[in-house]
């Protein structure tokens, strides 16, 4: 038996609205709003204790160490940690912003995840993201790679990767631009990569494509995969210049059932072509297209419709979409999911969750979570502690109301007194999922 797990990352305590993500339409929109930190990580774990209650396995990934020092010392600036975030707030304001965003809460891009199904050796192969467009999200690799060496440590069964080279040839975004189709979640699948651009073209798009082409191919050797069953496509300009700074922001899929923007791909008619013949002898793709007529692709992004989580639910014989509220309150976006539940597709019902701090940053549902295929056997090799249960739950939500702010300003990042807090909600942390000593560089240092 294999079941679909949800690592979700936690909210750091410093989650703010940087406006650090151009292409990211929300990111941009919202810079400089008050955040609430608190009301993040509450908003995250109360979802993870949805899917969880329902008899889903859920995991989670720590949140990094933030602000992160050695981004600014790297950048010559010295002294003790607090004169290090003077001298930065003084003269590089940004840079002391980049080295603050909680951004590694959004889990989907944390790696590229192949179940062992898939891969020639038999196991499970993890490829944390480079994430190298934007600087403050580039600082994650190495940090990332440590949260699934300890949640996935046994090396026979999973394989943990290093990033790919920091060189925008390699531009990876993890699975955010990943989809995989199957039969069964423990049968062959087929594994869908999406890329912006190819490393040597001159892209003169209104945004930055966040994912080369050359990023997938090296993720899709280094995890085995059969390349008969492994599928490249292209975005479409046109959805990156509308917002789509990855393809989860218009694209979703689960077991047969692909849904998608009528826009998401560059050549439409050949992606799902290639689909259906990557599936061939496995299983026919269902495929959920969501015209522009009805859903205006600017509609699609400032509701989120397909950054939603597509999910087996328990109990339930069609798939379940978990979307954030915004969709409930944008007219198409609601007019559709009720159209599309009355029928009789693959999709049956839609259940709205609050995940309102994060959606300002532009990071849905589907941004919080890394998907992960597990058998029986590699769930029980998952270390407990990453996966969330009843007894955790409270420990983490008594953790946060303890050692998250309830807001946090722009001018709140200059505060020293912030380090010394989130260190101290790191180290209790430590304890709680028993990461060990030394986990982040400060319990290094
Ligand atoms: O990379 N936002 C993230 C949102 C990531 C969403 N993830 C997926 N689509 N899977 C990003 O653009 C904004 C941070 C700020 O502006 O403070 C940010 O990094």
């Amino acid at each position: 038996m294999a079941r679909e797990a949800n690592f979700d990352g936690l909210v750091g305590p410093t989650h703010n609205y940087g406006g650090l993500s151009d292409g990211n339409l929300a990111s941009a929109r919202n810079e400089g709003l008050v955040s609430s930190p608190r009301a993040g990580v509450l908003e995250g774990l109360a979802k993870m204790k949805r899917l969880a209650d329902s008899g889903l396995v859920q995991g989670l990934l720590p949140p990094h160490e933030r602000p992160y020092l050695p981004l600014l010392r790297r950048a010559g600036f010295s002294g003790s940690d607090s004169a290090v975030i003077e001298a930065a707030w003084r003269s590089a304001p940004g840079l002391l912003r980049k080295a603050c965003s909680a951004s590694p809460m959004w889990a989907a891009n944390a790696a590229t995840v192949s179940p062992s199904a898939d891969t020639k050796d038999g196991r499970l192969h993890f490829t944390p993201a480079n994430l190298l467009t934007t600087l403050h999200r580039s600082i994650e690799g190495e940090q990332t790679k440590r949260a699934l060496d300890w949640a996935f440590a046994d090396t026979g069964r999973f394989a943990v990767h290093d990033v790919l080279p920091m060189q925008p040839d390699f531009a990876d975004e993890g699975a955010a631009n990943h989809v995989r189709l199957c039969a069964e979640q423990g049968g062959e699948g087929v594994e869908i990569f999406v890329y912006g651009r190819t490393a040597d073209e001159a892209w003169s798009g209104k945004f930055p494509a966040r994912q080369t082409l050359e990023a997938c191919q090296a993720v899709a050797r280094s995890h085995r995969l059969d390349p008969k069953r492994t599928v490249f496509l292209r975005q479409s300009p046109e959805a990156i210049d509308a917002g789509a700074f990855h393809n989860d922001v218009v694209c979703v899929g689960t077991r047969t059932t692909l849904f998608f923007h009528e826009l998401a791909f560059a050549d439409r008619d050949s992606a799902l072509e290639a689909i259906r013949r990557a599936a061939d002898g496995l299983f026919e793709p269902d495929f959920v297209e969501v015209p522009q007529a009805e859903v205006p692709i600017s509609d699609a992004i400032t509701s989120y419709l397909f950054n939603s989580q597509l999910l087996e639910w328990p109990g339930e014989d069609r798939l379940v979409l978990i979307a954030p509220k915004e969709t409930e309150e944008t007219a198409s976006t609601q007019a559709y999911c009720s159209a599309m539940t009355v029928g009789n597709g693959p999709i049956g019902r839609v259940e709205f969750v609050e995940v309102r701090q994060s959606m300002r940053n532009g990071g849905g549902p589907a941004c919080l979570r890394l998907r992960v295929v597990l058998t029986d056997q590699e769930l029980a090799a998952v270390t407990p502690r990453a996966l969330m249960s009843d007894a955790l739950y409270p420990e983490l939500v008594a953790w946060a109301e303890r050692h998250y702010r309830e807001q946090l300003g722009p001018n709140d990042l200059a505060d020293p007194a912030l380090l010394v807090e989130s260190r101290e909600a790191l180290d209790a942390l430590t304890q709680i999922l028993e990461l060990g000593g030394g986990y982040y560089p400060f319990q290094r240092a």
